[in-house]
């Protein structure tokens, strides 16, 4: 089929992440990897270890490649390593525990794999080193509001995803209110660029985020999902992570591990909505279904 050329001559929808160009004429995949010391069953090796440098910290590097080797083999077109749990009253991890964990992981994906590997970090020195390891895409939650970090994106060719969230981690989900959702998520969003752009960095290296959770109630959110067309005037690509979260399991009413397919459901209405990437933790199952999203659209 021929790629569908727009006015200008430019290709169709995509983004730029470092060195490679992100196809978006059909919706992405983008599979979590967790490298965090509670997020490998195995209780924490990689955590324990990097910290002494101990042979034990291969082991869970290796680890965390296979798993992002069966991502890529589901179908993930993006890995998205995060050394930092963003969960209410998680421990703050310093800037060294994050390189140590999200370096190696990162560069051995990048030698291995070929695939776009994605860092979720708020951390301006994390995301200048992971460039250097491979990473062709910044994923922050606090949507490069650090000091520094729009410079250390700009000085880089890798992509970035401006989340909104209001409030911290810690204290987000405490009383989230808004006067009008949508208007101030997208004022939100709209700052951000321009605080990306006066960087340096160009619009076809961004891409935006809702925030599914992020200091909003189930209202909030899925009000969010209804109207998330509104946030594509902006003429960004749009990314929702809706994997798990407690907006589904308040629905299903089932722990994390049951909530695969109200997840399923979640990542397929946001498609239909006007998201292009889609973060989550079950790459095979989210692959399969937008691909009938796929074939609904293409068949004659
Ligand atoms: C998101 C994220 C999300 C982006 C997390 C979880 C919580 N990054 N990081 N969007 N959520 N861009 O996965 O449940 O929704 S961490």
């Amino acid at each position: 089929m021929l790629q569908q050329q727009s006015a200008s001559g430019s290709p169709g929808p995509h983004m730029i992440c470092g060195p490679r160009r992100l196809d978006l004429s059909s919706p992405r995949v983008m599979g979590i990897l967790n490298v965090t010391p509670d997020s490998f069953s195995d209780g924490g090796a990689l955590s324990a270890s990097a910290e002494k440098g101990a042979g034990v910290f291969s082991v869970s590097v290796d680890k965390a490649l296979r798993r992002a080797e069966r991502m890529c083999q589901d179908g993930a077109c993006i890995i998205d390593v995060g050394g930092e749990s963003t969960r209410p009253g998680a421990a703050a991890v310093t800037e060294q525990q994050e390189l140590d964990r999200v370096i190696p992981v990162i560069e051995a994906i990048n030698r291995e794999l070929d695939v776009i590997v994605s860092v979720d970090t708020s951390a301006p020195a994390v995301m200048r080193e992971a460039a250097l390891a491979g990473a062709g895409m910044v994923n922050d939650i606090r949507a490069l509001r650090r000091e520094g970090a729009p410079e250390a994106v700009a000085a880089t060719s890798m992509g970035v995803c401006l989340m909104h969230m209001q409030g911290e981690p810690g204290n987000m989900q405490q009383a989230p209110a808004y006067d009008d959702l949508i208007a101030e998520i997208s004022a939100f969003l709209l700052q951000r660029v321009a605080d990306c752009e006066r960087a340096g960095i160009t619009r076809d290296h961004i891409c935006l985020d809702p925030g599914f959770g992020f200091g909003k109630t189930l209202a909030h959110n899925y009000r969010l999902l209804r109207e998330m067309p509104q946030f594509l005037s902006a003429g960004f690509p749009l990314l929702a992570g809706l994997s798990r979260k407690s907006m589904i399991g308040a629905v299903v009413n089932r722990q994390v591990d049951g909530r695969l397919a109200g997840s399923i459901a979640a990542a397929v209405l946001a498609v239909t909505q006007g998201a292009s990437i889609i973060r989550v933790h079950d790459v095979a199952e989210t692959v399969d279904a937008l691909g009938i999203i796929q074939a609904m659209q293409s068949q004659s």
